[in-house]
C-alpha cells in the first residue's frame, strides 16, 4: 500500500475526469473453491486497489463526483470472525490508512443508492466478472443480473484507463520488484531444466519463489514442451533430450504489481541447429520489437514490423516464400505467430483487460485489423511514455493450424505447407520482456535481463 494521499490525489483525479454520478467501486469477494468454506487463494479487484489501495474482501468504495463525500461500505468484524481469522484492525483504521473518513455498515449503501435513483442520478461501475459482484450489483440497482454485465458506465471504464495506463514512479519501482522475482524463478528453470525430470518439478519450484518472494505467480505458469500452444496449462509430460521446454511465468510483488516473462530453452542443454535457427530469429524479432517501441508509434506498427522480420526469417529457412511485404499485408505470418506481440503490464498482467480490451488498446485511430491472428493484438495503440508493455513475440508450429490452413488452401502463396508440416513436433519458441515507455524509446524492467541470446541460454543452463 501506498500512503494515504498517493489514493486521495487519485480519487480526486477520477472524479474530475466524470461529469456526476456516483462512483462505485465493490471490492471482490472470496471464491469458493471445492466446498463454501474452502476458498481460492484471495486476490483483490485492480481498480479497487489502485483507488483504495485495501487488500481484504466485501467491501464498497463509494464516491459522490459532484459533493466529493467517499465513504467505505464495510462490516466490521464480529468476534466470531476474530476467533477464526485473529484479530485485525477496524475498517475504520484501515480506511484512514487510504485517507478515508467515512465507514458504513454494507448495509447501508442501499439507502444511498435508492437516494441517488429517486434523485435520476448514474451510478458507475467497472464491467464485473465476478458472479457474486454481478448479484449484488443486480440487488443494489434493481437490475436483471443478465443486464449487470451490460450496464456498466463506458465514461468510467474511459476515464480508469486513461489513469492506469500512465504509470507512476512508484508503480514502476513495484514492477520492477516483481521482475526480480521472475528473474529468480525463470533461472531457477534454467537450472534445474535436464532430461528426465518432469515438467510439474520445475513448476513447483518456480510456484516456490514466487510464494517465497512475492505474494505468488501473476498468472497460472506456462511450463511445457509443447510450447506450440499459446496457453498451456499443462505440466505432466518427463523432460526428454532434443525438446525445447518454453517457460511463461510472472510474479505478483507484495503490492500486487505483475511481471510476466518468457524464455525457451532446450531440455539438453543445447539447441539443434533448426533450433538454433528460430532460436535466433525469434531474438531478432524481440531486439526489432524492442528497438521500435517509443512515444507516438502504434504497437501496431510495430506488430507488423516484427511479423515482417519472421516472415524474412521463415522464408530464409523455407517455411515461407514469396514477397514478404505482401505475406504480411496478407496475414501469412499468423500461421506461425497466431497472436499479439504483447500487452500493457500493471496491477494485472494483462493490465485492465477486463475493463474491456478495445477501450485499452485502440481508439479512434487505431482499430483492430480483423485478420486472424492480428486480430489478437491486444494494444494497437500509439505507446506514450509511462506505460508498460510486453514485448513477446514468438514461432509455433500448431498441428491443428497448419492442416487447416493448408486444406483450405489459405496464404498458399506464401506458406511452404510441405516444410511446415516437417516441424510439427517442434513446439514453439517465445522470448518476452517487459518495458517502460521513456520520453526517448524504453528500458527493459528488472535489474537483471534474463539470458536472452542463444549464447546466454546455453551458460545459464549449464551454471549449476
Ligand atoms: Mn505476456
Amino acid at each position: 500500500m501506498f500512503e494515504a494521499e498517493i489514493y486521495i490525489e487519485r480519487r480526486k483525479k477520477l472524479r474530475e475526469k466524470l461529469s456526476s454520478g456516483i462512483l462505485l467501486f465493490p471490492a471482490n469477494s472470496e471464491s469458493s473453491m471445492n466446498y463454501p468454506g474452502n476458498c481460492f487463494h484471495f486476490r483483490q479487484d485492480s481498480s479497487f486497489l489502485y483507488y483504495f489501495g485495501l487488500d481484504t474482501p466485501d467491501m464498497f468504495g463509494y464516491m459522490d463526483v459532484e459533493s466529493g463525500e467517499e465513504i467505505l461500505f464495510a462490516d466490521e468484524l464480529t468476534i466470531e470472525d476474530i476467533v477464526w481469522m485473529g484479530y485485525q484492525p477496524t475498517f475504520a483504521d484501515q480506511a484512514k490508512e487510504v485517507g478515508i473518513r467515512k465507514v458504513l455498515p454494507v448495509g447501508k449503501l442501499q439507502d444511498y443508492l435508492f437516494k441517488a435513483a429517486s434523485q435520476s442520478r448514474k451510478v458507475h461501475y467497472l464491467p464485473p466478472y465476478q458472479g457474486k459482484i454481478i448479484l449484488l450489483l443486480s440487488q443494489l440497482l434493481n437490475i436483471a443480473p443478465a443486464m449487470v454485465g451490460n450496464s456498466y458506465s463506458i465514461e468510467l471504464v474511459k476515464a480508469v484507463i486513461a489513469m492506469r495506463t500512465i504509470k507512476e514512479d512508484r508503480e514502476i519501482e513495484e514492477i520492477e520488484k516483481a521482475c526480480q522475482v521472475g528473474y529468480e524463478m525463470h533461472i531457477s528453470a534454467f537450472r534445474n531444466c535436464r532430461p528426465g525430470k518432469s515438467e510439474q518439478e520445475l513448476y513447483g519450484i518456480m510456484e516456490g519463489i514466487a510464494y517465497q518472494l512475492g505474494t505468488g505467480t501473476s498468472f497460472p505458469t506456462i511450463l511445457s514442451q509443447n510450447g506450440e500452444t499459446l496457453h498451456n496449462y499443462n505440466h505432466y509430460q518427463i523432460l526428454t533430450e532434443g525438446r525445447l521446454l518454453l517457460v511463461d511465468a510472472g510474479a505478483e510483488a507484495l503490492s500486487h504489481y505483475c511481471s510476466d516473462h518468457t524464455r525457451t530453452i532446450p531440455v539438453s542443454g543445447k539447441f539443434t541447429p533448426f533450433q538454433a535457427e528460430i532460436y535466433n530469429l525469434v531474438v531478432a524479432a524481440q531486439a526489432k520489437g524492442i528497438e521500435l517501441s517509443a512515444p507516438e508509434v502504434t504497437n501496431q506498427s510495430i506488430h507488423l514490423a516484427v511479423c515482417k522480420v519472421l516472415a524474412e526469417g521463415l522464408k530464409e529457412a523455407g517455411i515461407m516464400k514469396g514477397n514478404v511485404d505482401d505475406a504480411v499485408a496478407a496475414g501469412a505470418p499468423a500461421l506461425f505467430l497466431p497472436c499479439g506481440l504483447g500487452h500493457h503490464m500493471g496491477l494485472d498482467v494483462h493490465d485492465m483487460e477486463g475493463l474491456g480490451e478495445d477501450y485499452v488498446g485502440y481508439d479512434e485511430v487505431i482499430k483492430r485489423i480483423p485478420l486472424f491472428g492480428y486480430n489478437r493484438l491486444r494494444m494497437g495503440k500509439a505507446l506514450k511514455p509511462g506505460m508498460v508493455m510486453t514485448v513477446e513475440p514468438g514461432v509455433y508450429f500448431i498441428p491443428s493450424l497448419i492442416a487447416k490452413w493448408e486444406a483450405e488452401g489459405t496464404n498458399k502463396e506464401f506458406i511452404n505447407f510441405e516444410a511446415a508440416k516437417k516441424k510439427i513436433g517442434f513446439g514453439g519458441i517465445r522470448l518476452e520482456d517487459d518495458i517502460l515507455i521513456t520520453p526517448n524509446g524504453n528500458r527493459i524492467l528488472g535489474e537483471k535481463r534474463l539470458p536472452t541470446t542463444l549464447e546466454e541460454v546455453l551458460a545459464a543452463m549449464n551454471d549449476n
